[in-house]
């Protein structure tokens, strides 16, 4: 009995350790006063939240993941060399990744690494693309696998041109979108003995997708055509909100960018403007924990919001984007919340977007390590969006 009573002391002692320093946040500025308190306690409180009641934490028990490049060869006549890498999880598990260098490289490849949609053969014409493993193809599609279908999205040219890398790889080699029960993607290889579905605080799809853009960060660190201490980690949509948890656990990432990441993503929660959390939890009930059902319309419980996932990111730079005909995913909650994480950047002496208005529509910060532009149209990822992430890299990168 005394034992039980020294053990249950011992857990709310932890527990609140963990909680009181975050819980007066809310959807509210993140004011710390000192690096070393930020360093020391806060951030440690507020990315064990994140774990614990949002995205899940990934289990302890971790599978071999391997690398193996399984061909190279020119794109784009010959100014693009295109290099794909298998990546084999738990001996399994097949995912495949689709460089993209430029061809005439001085050194190592800054990159700019995120997952896509719909496979790696949509997001360029390029027909010698090995079609993503579990990418819908055959009789699903007819016979055309909608090659290039994405190219929008993914301004190979521009970006390389600029002299960056691309690196992506398809979600559903990670973990299939939809609600299975976890049985399909990657999480089964981190059971334990006896498990079939992840415990209540343990992570879901966002957090698997997060996962991997690790392990291909694992990669790059040993590929010496890469600059690993310049790779910008993207996303849009839900690949943003995967971006952004991506890059607050893994300090690797130099930079972040999140496009129209909305609700779960850098939106504010509390604000409940077009996607909330129970739209949310009920549309995708696997993309978080189960924890986060506690949420649903229940915003006002949720000791910090939003602003904690950005703040976790500094000091490295971040971009957050809306465009302005996205009321689901509230480019003012988005930017809010940008705005909320700016005093912990400022704490590194960085300047951000402290004393700046919501920008009108096609306006754009991009000078301090907070960025943020509206742009105007619907829920998409463009050229113009590519723009100013490419132009934010090479400042907050290079000083150029
Ligand atoms: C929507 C979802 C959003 C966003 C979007 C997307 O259906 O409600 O949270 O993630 O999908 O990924 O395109």
């Amino acid at each position: 009995m005394k034992q039980i009573i020294l053990f249950l002391a011992f857990l709310m002692a932890t527990s609140a350790a963990a909680q009181p320093t975050i819980a007066k946040y809310g959807a509210s500025p993140l004011e710390v006063s000192s690096k070393k308190e930020w360093k020391k306690s806060v951030r440690p409180a507020i990315l064990h939240f994140f774990e614990q009641e949002v995205y899940g934490k990934v289990p302890e028990k971790q599978p071999t993941v391997e690398f193996r490049v399984i061909g190279q060869g020119e794109a784009f006549g010959g100014k693009v060399l295109r290099r794909e890498v298998e990546m084999t999880i738990g001996g399994t598990t097949k995912a495949l990744v689709l460089m993209y260098l430029p061809a005439q490289r001085k050194g190592k490849v800054p990159v700019f690494l995120g997952m896509n949609f719909k496979g790696n053969h949509q997001i360029a014409p390029d027909t010698e693309i090995t079609i993503s493993p579990n990418a819908p193809q055959g009789k699903e599609l007819g016979n055309d696998p909608e090659r290039g279908a994405a190219a929008s999205r993914w301004p190979v040219e521009m970006i390389t041109e600029a002299g960056y890398g691309v690196v992506t790889l398809y979600r559903g080699d990670i973990d299939p979108d939809f609600d299975d029960g976890f049985q399909n993607g990657i999480h089964p290889h981190f059971y334990a003995e006896g498990q079939t579905k992840p415990l209540a605080d343990e992570w879901g799809t966002i957090g698997a997708w997060a996962w991997s853009l690790s392990r291909v960060m694992d990669y790059l660190c040993k590929d010496s055509d890469i600059d690993h201490k310049h790779v910008a980690v993207i996303g849009h949509s839900r690949l943003g909100k995967t971006a952004l948890w991506a890059g607050a656990q893994d300090e690797r990432f130099a930079m972040v960018v999140s496009n129209d990441s909305g609700c779960g993503g850098a939106a504010l929660s509390a604000r409940r403007h077009g996607e909330t959390v129970a739209k949310i939890n009920k549309a995708f009930p696997h993309w978080f924990c189960d924890n986060y059902n506690n949420y649903n319309d229940r915003e006002h419980a949720l000791p910090i919001d939003q602003q904690g996932l950005i703040a976790l990111i500094a000091p490295r730079p971040v971009y957050v984007a809306s465009a302005s005909l996205d009321d689901w995913a509230d480019p003012e909650g988005e930017f809010l919340s940008a705005l909320y994480a700016s005093p912990i950047y400022e704490l590194y002496g960085k300047p951000s977007l402290l004393g700046k208005p919501f920008p009108n529509v096609g306006e754009s910060y991009g000078e301090g390590s907070v960025g943020y532009h509206l742009r105007e149209g619907k829920h998409d990822i463009t050229a113009w969006d590519w723009q100013r992430y490419i132009r934010f890299a090479d400042k907050h990168f290079f000083g150029k």
